[in-house]
Formats: structure tokens, sequence, C-alpha cells
């Protein structure tokens, strides 16, 4: 049983991306993300699991995203993940060519010094997309999305769009939980309502099902 949370900033349209990169610069915003995929109990550690364009929009210096085992997808099995003369990453980096093998990764034994706390998909649209359409009854399935519903502006020009999770009808309705329950969640203290940072508007929601 192996359940998944999205972790995601997207505009009311659901724009997430454009240019290859995040159509904002929001560092506080960006603090919540790194404190919730990075919050796992001692001895445990969180996995992010990514698609490979959203491998290549990290920088550079924070990749593989330290202190989280790092899952990254893409077809091309000859994928080099870092230059061949990097140093060894500081966090677990693994590669795989689909997101069946990707999930098998999670509860392999290997994690046995450090257990899988949680697993978080980072992005982008297609992951996004696979793994909001695994069935519930399977088992492995998207049961919390942590949305940053960005409010204002509109971000129109992205190129890059999440599928709409709320439109995605059958297996299961989606609720949006309340802020203690965000925050019962998160394990901290999670900023309440409209935020505003660089003049962009958002709000930190939690949606389970
Ligand atoms: N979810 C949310 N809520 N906000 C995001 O910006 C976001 N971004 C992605 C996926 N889900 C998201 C994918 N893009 C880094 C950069 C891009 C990225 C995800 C992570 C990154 O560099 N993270 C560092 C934080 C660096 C910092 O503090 O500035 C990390 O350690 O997590």
């Amino acid at each position: 049983m192996s359940r998944l949370t999205i972790i995601v900033a997207a505009t009311l349209t659901n724009g997430i991306g454009q240019n290859s990169r995040l159509p904002w610069r929001l560092p506080k915003e960006m603090a919540y993300f790194a404190r919730i995929t990075n919050n796992a109990p001692d001895g445990t550690m969180n996995a992010v699991i990514m698609g490979r364009n959203t491998w290549e929009s990290i920088p550079y210096k924070f990749r593989p995203l330290p202190k989280r085992a790092n899952i990254v997808i893409s077809s091309n099995k000859h994928y080099e993940l870092m230059p061949p003369d990097a140093p060894t990453p500081p966090a677990p980096v693994y590669l795989h060519s689909n997101l069946d093998t990707a999930l098998d990764r999670l509860s392999h034994s290997e994690w046995m010094e450090s257990p899988i706390h949680r697993s978080f998909v980072i992005g982008g649209a297609s992951l996004y997309r696979d793994t909001l359409a695994l069935p519930p009854s399977s088992g492995r399935f998207v049961d919390r999305v942590l949305l940053t519903r960005i409010l204002s502006p509109a971000f129109e020009d992205c190129d890059v769009y999440m599928p709409d999770f709320l439109d995605t009808t059958g297996d299961g309705k989606w609720r949006r939980a309340s802020h203690e329950e965000l925050q019962e969640w998160a394990g901290f203290e999670v900023p309440e309502g409209v935020q505003e940072e660089n003049n962009i508007k958002y709000e930190f929601q939690m949606w389970v099902r």
C-alpha cells in the first residue's frame, strides 16, 4: 500500500511552468515545498518522484534534492542523471524508465536503514497526469494534493499545465481539507489565507480523497 502525495504550485487555470522553469519566484513558497518534502521522523526519509524535465529544471546546486530520496523517470534508459565526473551525490538518486518500477523502488529493502516515510510526486505535467490516473483500487494511488494556488496575476503565458485533478470524474471525489488538517499533516504551522510575495498572491491548500 503506497499512497502518493502530489505537491504543486498552479495558477487558477492550472499553469505550472513556462520556458522549462517555474513562472514565478516565490522564496517563501519554495521554502514551504522544501520543508514539507523534507519533514520526516528521525531515521526515516521522504521520497520525491519526478519526471526528467522537472529534474532538469532544478538548479544544479540543489539536485539531487538533499535529505530526500530522489527518483527520476525517463523513458531514455541511457539518460545521464549526473555528469560522469560529478562528485558522489549528497542524497540517493535513482533513474527509472517507467512509473511502475519507480513505485516498486519505494518498497525495496535498500531503504531499510532509512525507510521511506512519505512519497511526493513533484511533477511535471505528464507525471501528475500518470499518477492521478492510478486507480484507488490498485493500492498505489494519489490520495492527497498539496496545492499552492497562485491567485494573481493570471500568468497567462504558461506553456505547461497540470491536469485539472478536481475535474477527474469517478475514482473518488476530492474534498478540500481544512487548514487545521493541513497543519496537522504538515507537522508545522502553515500560514493561512491569501499570502503575498513579489506582488503575487497565493494560498496553501490541501485536497484529499
Ligand atoms: N510545489 C510547490 N508548492 N512549489 C514549487 O515551487 C514546486 N516546484 C516543483 C514541484 N512542486 C512544487 C518543481 N520544481 C526546487 C526547484 C524547482 C522545483 C522544485 C524544487 C528546489 O531547488 N528546491 C530546493 C529549495 C531551494 C530553496 O530553498 O530555494 C529544495 O531543497 O527543495
